[in-house]
């Protein structure tokens, strides 16, 4: 079974540029941007250029090159928002949620990085 990808997905239309948005880093394969409704001082969101629905289609389906850039770009932006553990920033969580069970809004792969502030735990 092939993935179904919704080219008419609110992150298909930012990458297309018919909806605005506050851009952090953009590199070839990737885009990086704050999300509209940030659950923490820092809340950027990173995707893949390409047309992926999840992260197991992007892992399984992606060219080398994609793969690379997007992870590089991950580290660029906690970079960039001084989330870094052990570099001066205080950490971050990264979350991707996939299909209904995992909650996905948005039908284009991307990856939440969320700091600035204490995360809670996870699991009791
Ligand atoms: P989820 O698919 O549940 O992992 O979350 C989607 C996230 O996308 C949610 O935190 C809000 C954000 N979001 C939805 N629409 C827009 C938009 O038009 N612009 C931006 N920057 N973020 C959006």
């Amino acid at each position: 079974m092939a993935y179904a990808y919704d080219e008419n997905n609110i992150f298909a239309k930012i990458l297309r540029g018919e909806i605005p948005n506050k851009t952090v880093l953009e590199t070839e394969h990737s885009l990086a941007f704050h999300d509209i409704r940030p659950q923490a001082p820092v809340h950027v969101l990173v995707i893949p250029k390409g047309p992926y629905v999840t992260y197991d289609h992007f892992a399984l389906e992606a060219e080398a090159d994609e793969i690379v850039d997007f992870n590089r770009t991950v580290g660029e932006v906690c970079k960039m928002m001084d989330v870094q553990p052990g570099m001066g920033g205080g950490g971050y969580r990264m979350i991707s949620n996939a299909g209904e069970a995992g909650v996905q809004e948005v039908p284009h792969l991307h990856i939440h990085i969320l700091g600035g502030r204490w995360m809670g735990r996870m699991v009791p």
